[in-house]
């Protein structure tokens, strides 16, 4: 099946004289992997539509907030009846109460939680919160764990940043950089050296319980609780960025999935629905730290806008009443997992998988993908062939191999069907 990209071609030359590099956020251009951006004209369900006719399965469903599929009705309706009634007051609003009221329900450890616009705010915030709340500037994070732009944390970020291969972005100072330490995620021994060498100074260390931007890679048995520990043992608060794992692998996301406790939580993608909704959340002692209660400022516009809030609330509605979802794309993804293990072996591709709940990625790698190291050494030349190729089959997977796939609920198993046949035919001309 040859896809054409005419019109897209067209439209991504056109977005390069008003947009730098024609798009909005750099992941999306394709830099990683070769080629023109594909426009999307619309989506519904498990499905894209691009501007040039071609139907695409989406596992990128929006890099993660998608996981009930495009277009869903009760969020779309939600968002309808929403707009009619004005779009933003910069007054509070009830609905504002009621998702906060239904997050803090499912979330455990939680007592309040604040909302902003996105992924980055809420990672920045909570790292401000912590440095207020505990007296101390250093903050700890993982190579390859990506956090959002704040400049904080680009360095070694992963996701975007690493794709382009300069985790160190120019505009972050030196007096900023010397306050992030880097360890080496599932080295534990590595966060301990760090704690030895600047007692008493670390205010956080912030993970992704489960990474997805270096691909998806699991903690090791007992790491995530060894880092909890060492938090207790130091006076360190612990951050999980939920933003990606938040309302995806569990209806209290990790915390309820390793029944481990965070000291602060960052939320984004799901909890918006599709809008621009991000979060952190924390035991009250905490969050009272923060303006107007506290010292801490933080602040937003647009934060607690009444139509993402109607998106996230819609959404978070259904995760909450929906016993079965979570064990569904759990189900669909460990399906996925194994068809691919087949057809792989089958055509003698030396690869990986990882995977965690509705979460899974394929490595071009000898050994075990652990870290941001081990995932650097999948070979990328064959990515990109496995990108292009699964593209011309219909099939829309991150364009970076530093990314990990987001099964969606409205995938059928045909549609499951149809990606593991194309992962054969794509993988049996290497
Ligand atoms: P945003 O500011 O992009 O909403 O969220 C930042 C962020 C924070 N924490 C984690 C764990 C994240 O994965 C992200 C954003 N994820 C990337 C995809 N890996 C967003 C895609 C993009 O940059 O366009």
């Amino acid at each position: 099946m040859f896809m054409n990209y005419k019109r897209s071609s067209a439209l991504f030359a056109q977005a390069e004289k008003v947009i730098p590099g024609g798009v909005n956020s750099p992941v999306r251009a394709f830099k990683a992997v070769g080629g023109t951006p594909i426009f999307v004209k619309e989506a519904k369900g498990a499905y894209l539509y691009d501007e040039d006719g071609n139907k695409l399965i989406d596992y990128i469903n929006s890099w993660g907030p998608m996981i009930l599929g495009h277009a869903y009705e009760p969020v779309v309706n939600a968002v309808i009846e929403k707009a009619k009634k004005g779009t933003s007051f910069g007054m509070p609003t009830e609905i504002e109460t009621e998702i906060a009221e239904l997050a803090v329900s499912m979330v455990p450890n939680i007592d309040k939680i604040r909302f902003v616009n996105s992924g980055t705010e809420a990672c920045m915030s909570a790292i401000r919160l912590a440095r207020g709340y505990t007296g101390k500037d250093k903050i700890v994070k993982f190579a390859g764990c990506y956090h959002g732009h704040s400049d904080s944390f680009l360095i070694q970020a992963g996701s975007g940043a690493v794709t382009f291969g300069s985790p160190n972005s120019p505009g972050v100072t030196q007096g900023t950089a010397k306050d992030t330490l880097l360890a080496k995620y599932n080295d534990i021994e590595s966060v301990k050296a760090l704690l030895e060498a600047n007692k008493g100074e670390i205010a956080c260390i912030i993970i992704e319980p489960v990474a997805g931007n270096m691909g998806c890679i699991p903690p090791k048995d007992g790491f995530l609780q060894a880092l909890r520990n060492l938090c207790d043992i130091n006076n360190v608060l612990l951050i999980f960025d939920e933003v990606m794992t938040g309302f995806r692998l569990a209806k209290g996301g990790t915390q309820e999935l390793f029944n481990l406790k965070a000291d602060i939580v960052c939320f984004g993608k799901v909890i918006g629905g599709g809008l621009p909704v991000g979060a952190f959340a924390a035991r009250e002692e905490i969050m009272n730290y923060l303006a107007p209660v506290g010292p801490v400022y933080q602040a937003g516009t647009l934060s607690g806008n009444p139509l993402a809030m109607a998106a996230g609330l819609a959404m978070l509605k259904t995760l909450n009443n929906d016993s079965e979802l979570f064990n569904r794309l759990a189900e669909k993804t460990a399906y996925l997992h194994e068809g691919f293990t087949k057809v792989l072996n089958e055509n003698n591709i030396t690869h990986t998988i990882n995977r965690v709940g509705s979460m899974i990625s394929i490595h071009f790698a000898e050994e075990p993908v652990v870290d941001f190291e081990t995932s650097a050494k999948g070979n990328n030349e064959t990515f990109k062939k496995f990108f292009h190729g699964m593209l011309q089959e219909g099939i829309y997977i991150a364009p970076s191999a530093f990314e990990t796939w987001f099964i969606t609920d409205a995938l059928s198993y045909e549609d499951l069907n149809t990606t593991i046949a194309a992962v054969k035919k794509v993988t049996s001309k290497f």
